[in-house]
């Protein structure tokens, strides 16, 4: 196994302090997802995906259950790219099938998070033996000329992780990723899709308050790191439906007038009573926008695949 690291502690540290300073001081306040996922915050979503609420999880996986051998048999890759890796839970479907169709010979897991990368990729490494496992840490926003070249390459995006872009971010990480890819090489993306408002809003507002507090947890990596002093409890969280943008927005919201220290950028940040912070959208698709969004990139979308009640959505896709 090798792991090749392209973002040191040093590199997410600055570019925290970037983007918190950046999104407190903008109007209005945001701070984006990506810091939600320290190892807390990792092991918070994890517990979201076992939420009875939060069904886009599952309904990936019974996607890829239930086509992971005609997604072998039509791409026939010979090299497996996962960007956001994470757990790599329900990418062992498709190593399975792959390896089982017999064309497979690497796995490479791209992931910001050095410890949830190393952990994914050491247990698929002792788990498939005769499989190269290159792991890569780093940003998929970033750091896609880092996947090592070759041919017989198919990048999968899976969980609906392309959600948490805005539409142009959207269209330039397609465009990016097309360009690193040679055509007849293969791109499989999932896709959350819409569906009623109430069963959008219930999986990000469980009844637990599991998602709320992941959502909290981005206050405390902000104390951690950067030595603030946001008081977690003292902000509400806030999942609502944007049906004109069809994307999901969480928020918090202060629940009181707060002044916030956020000692290591030399920066106080007032929030007054009820004033909203936003910390990420998860957009939802439909599977003709997909299309045209892929086809726009330069990709050909060939195959799509639901599970049975139509909740998620699987394209592939060809360079
Ligand atoms: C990991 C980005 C796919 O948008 O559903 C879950 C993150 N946020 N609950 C999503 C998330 C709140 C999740 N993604």
């Amino acid at each position: 196994m090798r792991l090749d690291i392209h973002l040191t502690e040093a590199d997410l540290a600055r570019a925290l302090r970037e983007d918190a300073r950046a999104g407190l001081t903008a109007t209005p306040k945001t701070l984006p997802p990506k810091w939600f996922y320290d190892a807390h915050g990792s092991e918070l979503f994890e517990r979201i995906t076992e939420l009875p609420e939060y069904y886009p999880t599952r309904a990936e996986r019974a996607a890829l259950t239930a086509h992971a051998g005609e997604i072998a048999e039509v791409t026939a890759a010979k090299t497996l790219v996962e960007l956001g890796s994470g757990s790599s839970d329900k990418t062992r479907l498709l190593l399975d099938a792959l390896h089982r169709y017999g064309t497979l010979g690497r796995f490479v897991p791209l992931d910001v998070s050095e410890p949830a990368l190393r952990a994914a990729a050491t247990a698929i490494d002792a788990d498939y033996p005769d499989l190269d496992v290159h792991a890569i840490a780093g940003d998929f926003t970033r750091h896609l000329d880092e996947i090592p070249a070759g041919d017989g390459r198919l990048v999968v995006f899976l969980g609906g992780t392309i959600g948490n872009f805005e539409p142009a971010e959207r269209a330039r990480f397609l465009r990016d990723l097309r360009a690193v890819l040679h055509p007849g090489e293969w791109f499989l993306l999932g896709t959350d899709l819409v569906k009623d408002a109430d069963t959008l809003v219930a999986a990000y507002d469980d009844s637990a308050g599991v998602t709320a507090e992941f959502n909290r947890n981005v206050l405390r990596v902000l104390n951690r790191q950067l030595d603030a002093d946001f008081d977690p409890e003292a902000f509400d969280h806030v999942a609502l439906w944007d049906a004109e943008r069809e994307w999901i927005e969480m928020r918090l919201r202060a629940a009181r007038p707060m002044r916030v220290r956020v000692a290591a950028l030399d920066l106080s940040v007032s929030f007054a009573n009820g004033e909203e912070l936003y910390t990420e959208i998860s957009a939802k698709f439909r599977r003709a926008g997909i299309a045209a969004e892929l086809t726009a990139a330069g990709f050909e979308p060939v195959r799509w695949w639901t599970d049975t009640p139509g909740r998620f959505g699987v394209t592939l896709a060809r360079a």
